[in-house]
């Protein structure tokens, strides 16, 4: 069961207190963390920041690539509250968490790219208390993301991901100590129909549930950019706790691509003498996702989505969220006519949505299913037709859950974001057999049911997901492609990479999926500074002729609707043979300059 995971706000009812800062953090590698009695306090430590990923503060690789359980802790404050209640509140805990408040198990959470908030209210005093975490970053086949642990002779555990980003981990994104209302709005969502010069909005809301309940009333306010009163309207109950309105917005300025226009929703509760009970405010955007034939449709328009696949990566943040990387990162994408990005291969920080909302950004929101291949180098395996059984194993059934777990958490978190015009729900998966079909038919009907706003759903797919043998691009409304003719397939040969690139559109064509298809990967690695006026692999002016190269494939089909290039910017990974410094297929360098091919791209996409 999710609880709420409502992004914490300070309103006229709720109290937010940060806990960043420095933390107490220890390592654990022989894990006699619970005999060293860690739980109620650490006994050795150094300080570490939170939010923070610990890899890129060490000039030490062991601590560097360091993989097991590690622990923090922190003193916190709760302040004299009344009757309220008291919720701890993590953005993200990579990839598991233990908690524990003055020694006591408060709660754990799986997965770690969203958030989870616990109830502490019961477990912790007014005054100073102790929070110890337990955090572990191993990799399996049962959680996502795939990979494992290779154990040394010595006991030490290296991480091997399957897939190709550093196993960056920690408490990466902000802890907040929340003071709420005993009885307080867990939870809503807004959904759009447009009819002529009028949008029907459909809220439902959901509060805390307790007997009192059903004595409180629901109301909704929505309030547009110039400060005049579009709606005020109160829901009706429909269950214990559970309340919903289906109002008229007239003349609704619609959010757009680019062209952001948001509302500013309040919720409130109010006990039956008209006291107020809670109250919770955020700003959303009036706009419509669809569909149609190979068209994807924002507002009954067609739009063709350019820009990038990302990662949550920088040079000593690691994957923590910082808004200064994030400004310049939008500031980035705008100059080169982007409009949109997928957060692959997991959710990123609320921020970054809060961001896109404000900015007219769309994005293609990904759980963090990505590895599902046996392979440290998958990247290379899926351009040769290998194949590792993944979803044939007994295990199988266990990630799933998890899997839709993570799903239900995404949507649950990210649902009400006008930017999300999409979930992707996989990366380059082995989609070829019928257990593939299996296990993601159940993950795609998972995703239906519990998105309001019956958004797009898509997955990622690699070149062995072919049009003859991929079993899974039936469940996806619109196909995502990941491929690289010209890098990992006919390298340094444009003209055959060209070719087979055609050949295979070709046969998508021919298949007539009648949907819209996106390139959501193509790229080439290319080292900054590298010239070569015969434009050889790893040069500027190889990425610069891919990237023509690709284009001017990919206009010469109807069906394409999108071409997010690989990747943003340089980023880390793993060391290995095919990784110079981390991968270099990004249009900006790590610290955000332009490679020549993004004046190219500017181009384009201006035009476009
Ligand atoms: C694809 C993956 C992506 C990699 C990329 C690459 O989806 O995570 O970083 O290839 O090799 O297979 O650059």
């Amino acid at each position: 069961m999710i609880g709420s995971l409502l992004y914490p706000r300070m309103t006229s009812t709720r109290m937010k207190f940060s806990l960043d800062g420095m933390w107490k953090f220890t390592f654990d590698r022989d894990k006699t963390g619970y005999d060293k009695g860690f739980e109620k306090g650490l006994s050795e430590y150094e300080m570490m920041p939170v939010p923070g990923s610990f890899a890129d503060m060490y000039s030490d690789p062991e601590k560097k690539n360091y993989c097991g359980d590690f622990w923090y802790e922190t003193d916190f404050v709760i302040p004299d509250h009344d009757d309220k209640k008291v919720i701890l509140r993590f953005g993200s805990v990579t990839h598991r968490a233990v908690v524990y408040i003055n020694g006591q198990n408060i709660g754990e959470h799986e997965g770690g790219f969203l958030p989870f908030a616990l109830d502490i209210t019961d477990k912790a005093d007014i005054g100073i208390n102790k929070l110890v975490v337990k955090v572990n970053n191993e990799l399996n086949e049962e959680t996502l993301p795939c990979g494992i642990v290779k154990k040394c002779k010595d006991g030490k555990l290296i991480a091997k991901p399957y897939f190709d980003f550093f196993n960056y981990s920690g408490i990466q994104r902000s802890v907040n100590l929340l003071i709420l209302p005993k009885q307080s709005i867990e939870d809503y969502s807004v959904s759009y129909e447009l009819e002529d010069n009028k949008a029907i909005v459909n809220c439902d809301v959901t509060a805390s549930k307790s007997e009192s309940n059903l004595n409180l009333t629901a109301r909704v306010r929505l309030v547009d950019e110039n400060g005049n009163l579009a709606a005020d309207e109160e829901l009706d109950l429909t269950s214990e706790g559970t309340y919903n309105k289906k109002f008229t917005v007239l003349n609704p300025v619609l959010w757009n691509v680019l062209d952001a226009h948001l509302y500013t929703i309040t919720i409130s509760l109010t006990d039956s003498d008209g006291n107020l009970v809670d109250e919770y405010s955020e700003k959303i955007g009036i706009r419509t996702v669809k569909v149609s034939g190979t068209q994807i449709l924002i507002n009954d328009k067609p739009v063709y989505l350019k820009g990038y696949g990302k990662h949550e990566d920088f040079s000593v943040l690691g994957r923590s969220f910082n808004y200064s990387v994030a400004k310049r990162d939008y500031e980035c994408m705008k100059w080169n006519g982007a409009n949109s990005f997928r957060t692959s291969h997991y959710p990123y920080a609320e921020e970054w949505y809060q961001l896109a909302d404000e900015e007219g950004f769309l994005i293609i929101d990904e759980v963090p299913a990505v590895g599902m291949m046996r392979s440290t180098h998958n990247f290379v395996d899926a351009g040769t037709g290998k194949y590792t059984y993944f979803f044939e194993t007994p295990t199988v059934g266990t990630l799933q859950k998890n899997h839709i777990m993570q799903v239900e958490e995404m949507i649950t978190r990210d649902k009400n974001h006008p930017s999300v015009i999409a979930f992707s729900l996989f990366n380059e998966p082995e989609t070829t057999s019928d257990q593939s079909y299996e296990y993601f038919s159940k993950i795609f009907e998972a995703a239906r049911a519990i998105d309001p706003q019956k958004r797009p759903l898509t997955g990622a797919l690699e070149k062995n997901s072919s049009p003859e043998k991929c079993k899974c691009h039936k469940l996806l409304d619109f196909i995502s492609l990941n491929r690289y003719y010209g890098w990992y397939i006919s390298g340094g040969e444009l003209d055959e990479a060209q070719e087979k690139f055609r050949d295979e559109l070709d046969r998508w064509k021919a298949l007539d999926t009648g949907k819209p298809f996106i390139m959501t990967e193509f790229g080439t690695d290319t080292m900054p500074g590298n010239h070569s006026l015969t434009g050889t692999m790893w040069s500027e002016e190889y990425q610069k002729n891919y990237y023509e190269m690709n284009f001017s494939v990919i206009d010469d089909y109807d069906f394409m609707q999108g071409e997010q290039v690989w990747n943003f910017a340089d980023f880390q990974t793993s060391e290995g043979i095919f990784r110079v410094g981390g991968n270099r297929k990004g249009i900006f360098t790590r610290d955000r300059e332009p490679k020549s091919v993004a004046f190219l791209l500017k181009k384009r996409w201006e035009n476009k």
